[in-house]
């Protein structure tokens, strides 16, 4: 159980509400396997991966569990994978918060949150929802920042927040489409938890604390998921401690996703921006060359020629 802590109010801790919580994110439970991996039971093993974040909660004694969003990959998914869901979260003992994810809301627009899968859950008393006023969490004054576009939230974590749970693509380093990098990061908030961005990362502006456990699913067949090992966090406010626990049930990148299609994929790849790279450039127009080159490896190699443009222009202009 939690209790107040008289005189501890340290800058730079949360302290002062003595409480052991699980922090995880971005399940993005889905029906099929994704076109990536080649697990013979993927279904079984997104519940497993579900039952054990429960179990994990369970042996560590957390009292509660806060959820970074997407839940659901799709929006509204099949009723058999909500069921499913539905009938393991029944099983969970431990109270259970959770903001919504992009992936929770229809053309990730707030206002649709009843009408969603996200809100099955919410609805049968399974999953309490952090809104985006400040809620009081088992006395952690917690606050939840859903997905927006803008990136604008620094008035945010300005307030006196205990902990605020972002589902937006906060990063440790700069990435070639919208974001907010850490650094940039203006907090007088202790804890800040993010989702969205599905790599892992821990961080520090100032006196807060910026954690990313990593999404549980791993659905991109890039090195950094391959390497990455699904995990949760575990806080515990009163000793400022912070570990992460790795799921167990989970296999290691190269069992989970089709490393010979990577293979394959990459090497072609290469080959065709070798043969970009021996193209003179000149007045004629860059992006009807890639379409030209890119007839013989398909619509993905072009859309891939095309985005490494844009990141390009957007680096250098
Ligand atoms: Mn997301």
């Amino acid at each position: 159980m939690w209790k107040r802590v008289r005189g501890r109010t340290d800058k730079g801790t949360i302290r002062k509400v003595q409480v052991k919580f699980l922090y995880f994110t971005d399940s993005h439970l889905r029906l099929s396997r994704p076109t990536s991996r080649i697990d013979e039971d993927f279904l079984e093993l997104e519940f497993n991966k579900l039952r054990e974040v429960f179990a994990i909660a369970e042996k560590e004694s957390v009292t509660f569990i806060l959820f970074g969003g997407d839940l659901f990959d799709r929006v509204k998914p099949e009723f058999k994978l909500v069921n499913a869901v539905v009938a393991i979260f029944k099983k969970n003992i431990i109270p259970f918060y959770a903001v919504a994810g992009n992936h929770d809301l229809v053309g990730y627009q707030l206002k649709t949150i009843e009408n969603t899968a996200f809100w099955n859950l919410v609805e049968a008393g399974l999953i309490t929802y952090i809104s985006e006023e400040e809620d009081n969490i088992f006395g952690l004054k917690v606050k939840g920042i859903p997905f927006s576009s803008t990136h604008d939230f620094n008035y945010v974590f300005e307030k006196p927040y205990d902990v605020v749970i972002s589902h937006n693509m906060i990063v440790p380093t700069v990435v070639p489409f919208s974001h907010m990098t850490v650094q940039n990061i203006k907090s007088n908030v202790p804890l800040i938890l993010c989702g969205h961005y599905h790599s892992s990362f821990t961080a520090k502006v100032g006196e807060t604390k910026v954690i990313n456990p990593g999404a549980l699913l791993r659905m991109d067949a890039i090195e950094s998921e391959i390497q990455r090992s699904p995990q949760v966090l575990i806080v515990d406010t009163l000793a400022n401690k912070f570990k992460f626990v790795k799921l167990t049930c989970a296999q290691e990148g190269i069992k989970v996703f089709d490393m010979a299609k990577i293979q394959t994929v990459a090497e072609s790849y290469s080959r065709f921006f070798s043969s970009l790279d021996s193209v003179k450039m000149r007045s004629f127009v860059i992006s009807d060359v890639i379409k030209q080159l890119g007839i013989e490896l398909g619509q993905d190699a072009i859309n891939e020629a095309l985005k490494r443009i844009g990141e390009a222009e957007t680096n250098y202009a």
